[in-house]
């Protein structure tokens, strides 16, 4: 019944999250930049849009210029840890 997911390629495979935002207040994280590959800049963002605690939008900024190069529906491969 799922559908087929979409991955997103990143940087690396050491996945950090950096920041981890409740933007809406409802006590959980809805919004997570993290670092794959340990230079501690953040290249891979998550965004849970209604707020069920799965990620509905995955963006991988492979070059880390703070352009996403990838943005897919789901979490892109990449679940959150909770
Ligand atoms: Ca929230
Ligand atoms: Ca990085
Ligand atoms: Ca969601």
């Amino acid at each position: 019944m799922s559908e087929p997911q979409e991955t997103v390629e990143t940087r690396g495979d050491e996945r950090v999250d950096l920041l981890k935002m409740d933007t809406d207040g409802d006590g959980k994280t809805d919004l997570w930049a993290a670092d794959t590959d340990g230079d501690g800049k953040p290249d891979l963002f998550q965004f849970d849009t209604d707020s069920d605690g799965k990620v509905n939008v995955t963006m991988s900024d492979l070059d880390e210029d703070g352009t996403p190069e990838q943005v897919v529906e789901g979490d892109g491969g990449h679940p959150p840890t909770p």
